[in-house]
């Protein structure tokens, strides 16, 4: 029989939900007194007691340093608080979109994910706490101002302290509480089983055992970067789809990622984009710490940009199977990510939504049924098959795209481009930059370009001129339930179509990281196999110059280049 307990707590000031949940150094949820469980009892106190009562509750995470304790603190304070079922991935192990599907599966009132995503792990890393509600999705913005406003006034928590559950034993758990009739009920799945039933569902499995292990197959190299990505791709890729057990990197999930940023991007997967310019693999895929994104390569290291990446699957969209059944409902990017999608949905005459940065803007149009297939340039792809981007989903996608079409990587790009013409894509991030400076140069920019003054202005670099057609700070307005989003970018526009965006990213954990990005349209089919950067460095130097970014932050090179 566990005790129920009141403790007392002082609220923190600093537990506002970033893009996606509350991410921070390990040191601040270990060492800050009852820092998490402050959050944690402040995010269960937005679920409404009736529905406590009989629901379940969804805990995953990618298995990074500290996410053991908190899944014992999650169930000692879930039981607390009247929930009546936690269902929990084995070892606490369960991937965003895995967790996404779960919910949605066995009707849960929401999950909670212990995880930073991309960002590094270990006593020394980040250490994240996220929210989702019972659609599979993020928490909307209403949701995480209310864990917020909570999280500033709290005053107590509830907790049974002496609840320990087993996690590494698959079954049913169930315990005992002092003062209530039903016994609280803990059980421990397969981190991977259901998720994969889905995927068999919405894919031609037989189509792409015939690529990965037919007698003509192509070879891949996948790359868990040794977060929670591992069990899901030896599961599926090589037990059930055939490739060959060497296919698969980095397959054992470790606490601190190994000691690398687990984030699939050309700077911290390096070492698959090395493998892949060797010239052995066809494919290649590298997934962040949770696995909601996705790095795309081709033979000899052939980059797939994010933005690109999702207008080649709405183009070959019927391949797929599930869209075959449920129809094309519409396409959606978030503001920066670049134009390409849109291009394919005038073509295909589907209806195209610019939402901001942040998977949560998607959630109400899937529900709403007017969304099937959406992407961001962060590298995340997926569709209404569940309310998180899916890294695995997307590499599935593109297999099957080249199962289709049977032509390589590349040669499906280039087609892309010929057809469609190309957006020249960049995105530098200033990492770490000093809080104060970050905001004074948004600041700054802001007033700048909200001047009447500014638009007409003419820009040049070298050879190249851009005349500002348009400038503000993107604000959404949902077309489901009208809620309003403000301050999400500084956007400048110019004539010919290009954009020069800014803005603060909402999931570091220390210091600000500036974000910008350059999006620009070619359809010269003579021009179209440029090297970006080298395309792009004119609009880069006039966004430098507009902003004084490097005078005002004192930084002089980006950490990463995209
Ligand atoms: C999160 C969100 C994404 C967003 C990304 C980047 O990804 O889920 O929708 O695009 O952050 O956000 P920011 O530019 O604010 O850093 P993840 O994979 O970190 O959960």
């Amino acid at each position: 029989m566990s005790k129920i307990i009141t403790v007392k707590t002082k609220p923190y000031a600093d537990q506002k939900p970033g893009t996606s949940g509350l991410r921070k150094r390990v040191a601040v949820f270990q060492k800050s007194q009852k820092y998490a469980e402050n959050f944690i009892q402040s995010t269960i106190s937005t679920i409404e007691p009736q529905d406590r009562q009989g629901g379940s509750l969804v805990v995953g995470g990618d298995g990074r340093f500290f996410a053991k304790d908190a899944v014992q603190l999650i169930v000692q304070i879930a039981a607390a608080n009247g929930i009546d079922r936690l269902v929990i991935g084995q070892n606490g192990i369960m991937s965003t979109p895995a967790v996404s599907c779960l919910i949605r599966e066995i009707k849960a009132v929401g999950g909670i994910i212990l995880t930073a995503s991309h960002n590094p792990g270990g006593p020394n890393g980040d250490f994240g706490i996220k929210y989702n509600i019972s659609s599979g999705g993020p928490a909307p913005e209403g949701v995480t101002d209310r864990i917020f406003q909570i999280s500033k006034t709290i005053e107590e928590y509830f907790i049974c302290p002496d609840l320990k559950v087993d996690l590494s034993t698959i079954g049913k758990q169930t315990f005992d509480l002092e003062n209530r009739p039903k016994p609280f009920t803990v059980e421990i799945v397969d981190s991977v089983d259901s998720y994969a039933n889905m995927l068999r569902d919405i894919f031609d499995f037989a189509a792409l055992k015939e690529l990965l292990s037919g007698p003509s197959h192509i070879k891949v190299r996948l790359d868990a970067m040794h977060g929670v990505m591992g069990p899901y791709v030896t599961k599926i890729i090589c037990e059930e789809l055939g490739a060959p057990a060497n296919s698969a990197v980095n397959c054992i999930p470790k606490e601190d990622f190994g000691g690398h940023h687990p984030d699939p991007n050309l700077t911290y997967a390096a070492d698959l984009v090395e493998a892949m310019r060797g010239g052995e693999y066809d494919f290649g895929a590298a997934f962040d710490g949770d696995g909601d994104r996705n790095m795309v390569l081709g033979k000899h290291g052939f980059f797939v940009n994010p933005s690109d990446s999702v207008a080649v699957i709405g183009a070959n969209i019927t391949s797929i199977p599930y869209f075959q059944k449920t129809g094309v409902k519409g396409f959606a990017r978030s503001m920066p990510t670049s134009g390409a999608l849109d291009s394919v949905a005038k073509a295909t005459k589907v209806q195209l939504y610019e939402t901001p940065t942040g998977w949560k803007f998607f959630g109400n149009l899937m529900d709403a049924g007017r969304l099937s297939l959406c992407g961001e340039e962060s590298f995340g792809t997926g569709s209404d098959h569940i309310r998180e981007k899916d890294g695995l989903w997307a590499v599935l996608a593109w297999l099957t795209i080249l199962a289709t079409r049977k032509q390589s990587v590349e040669e499906i790009m280039k087609d892309h481009w010929q057809k469609f013409g190309r957006n020249f894509f960049t995105r530098y991030d200033y990492e770490e930059v000093d809080s104060d400076a970050a905001n004074k140069m948004i600041k700054d920019l802001e007033m700048l370009i909200l001047d009447a003054a500014f638009i007409g202005q003419k820009h040049t670099a070298g050879d190249k001129t851009y005349e500002v057609e348009k400038a503000d700070n993107f604000e959404y307005s949902d077309p489901v339930d009208g809620s309003i989003s403000k301050n999400q970018g500084l956007r400048i526009l110019f004539t010919d179509g290009s954009r020069i965006i800014f803005r603060l990213s909402g999931t570091g954990s220390a210091g600000a990281t500036i974000r910008l990005y350059i999006d620009s349209y070619e359809k010269d089919p003579q021009k179209i196999y440029q090297d970006p950067q080298v395309m792009l460095a004119p609009l880069v130097g006039i966004a430098l110059k507009i902003s004084q970014l490097q005078e005002k932050t004192g930084r002089d090179a980006p950490t990463v280049i995209t």
